[in-house]
């Protein structure tokens, strides 16, 4: 008798929580099957007028597509970078594009790809976001806000 009062109410809460979770974590962008998620930036020192974005490149459909451009309005000129290492020095170069495979996720971060700020208008402020708008062959243009983290900050944890 007992049970059966406890066990809605329980399932109630599981659910409220899931509900929470989700809410949470609906800070995401798509177009078709392309979900863009975790879109965060650090912030950039006094003076310098470079800084560097990353987000989650989810492709959940069958078809690969890839990620051609970028632009924001708080920079002079925006690219597609990747870092890589040569001689054990750390360089970074521009990508054309990067291909996003059917049912795969790239996960940009430091010391690999990131979206390059150059020419930044102001610096980017910890607690503030930047607007990014990512440019895929097939998906199109997905629009994303990214969190300012501190100067030199680690990513953010994935779900
Ligand atoms: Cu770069």
């Amino acid at each position: 008798m007992k049970l059966r009062i406890v066990f809605p109410a329980l399932a109630a809460i599981v659910l409220t929580a899931i509900a929470i979770i989700a809410l949470t974590r609906s800070a995401e962008s798509a177009a078709g099957d392309l979900v863009v998620t975790l879109a965060w930036a650090r912030a950039t020192p006094p003076g310098a007028d470079v800084g560097a974005a990353y987000v989650i490149i989810e492709n959940r459909g069958a078809a690969d597509d890839r990620l051609i451009g970028a632009s924001s309005d708080a920079a002079g000129s925006v690219s597609i970078h990747e870092t890589v290492e040569e001689n054990g020095v750390a360089k970074m170069r521009p990508l054309e594009a990067i291909a996003v495979l059917a049912g795969h996720t790239i996960a940009m971060q430091p010391g690999g790809f990131h979206v390059m700020l150059m020419d930044l208008k102001s610096p980017l402020v910890e607690g503030e976001s930047v607007a990014l708008t990512l440019t895929f062959e097939h998906a199109g243009a997905i629009e994303v806000e990214a969190d300012i983290a501190a100067i030199g900050a680690d990513p953010p944890p994935q779900r």
